[in-house]
């Protein structure tokens, strides 16, 4: 296991450079927010929470944001720090499941749209049971609001979630991928 470790460090070091990791604080000085709020990040990129307090970052969608999204990543407090890999630029949606937190706004973007009607300002208008933006895009073209589901959407994996083990151990698992790669490359 160290072993293996100490190969991963080796064979990420020719792309060092040109990834870039992302601290976020979660909570800090006990607010209900995420510092920074929203990001811009490469694909390549990771992105540490850091957890101050009891929270998680749970990832969601634009038109519900106060829901887990299928298949998301979930760190909590207590797989602090929590590390997620940005694998291309499409836009990564993030709430905090403690209840009540994400419907007072502690939500957290990678890469939303600083145009149009998907921001990271809108995100956070729905979250706190505003409507979308009016003309908002065909992706929530379905008209239901997501307002119902704030702040007690996390039936499925309970407030605190449970996968956040298994995310780690997933991205361990490309971590040993893209090593693969390199050493293939090499
Ligand atoms: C990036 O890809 C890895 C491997 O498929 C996956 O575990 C991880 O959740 C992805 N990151 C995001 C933010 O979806
Ligand atoms: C999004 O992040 C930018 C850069 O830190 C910041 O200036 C902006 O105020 C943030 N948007 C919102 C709605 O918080
Ligand atoms: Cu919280």
């Amino acid at each position: 296991m160290m072993f293996s470790a100490a190969l991963l460090s080796l064979l990420a070091l020719p792309f060092a450079a040109a990834q870039t990791s992302h601290a976020v604080t979660v909570g800090a000085g006990g607010k209900l927010v995420y510092d920074p709020t929203n990001i811009t990040a490469a694909a390549g990129d990771s992105i540490v929470f850091t957890f101050a307090g009891t929270h998680t970052a749970t990832e969601s969608t634009f038109s519900n944001p106060c829901s887990p999204m299928s298949n998301g990543f979930a760190g909590t407090s207590s797989s602090s720090p929590f590390t997620i890999q940005v694998n291309d630029t499409n836009p990564i949606w993030v709430y905090c499941a403690v209840p009540g937190h994400c419907s007072a706004g502690m939500v957290f973007s990678v890469n939303a749209p600083t145009t149009g009607t998907n921001t990271y300002a809108a995100f956070k208008q729905i979250a706190m049971g505003g409507s979308p933006p009016s003309g908002s895009g065909s992706s929530t073209s379905s008209g239901a609001s997501p307002s119902a589901s704030s702040s007690s959407g996390s039936s499925s994996t309970g407030p605190y979630g449970s996968s956040g083990a298994g995310k780690v151990a997933v991205s361990a698992g490309a971590s040993l991928a893209v090593g693969a790669l390199v050493a293939l490359v090499l």
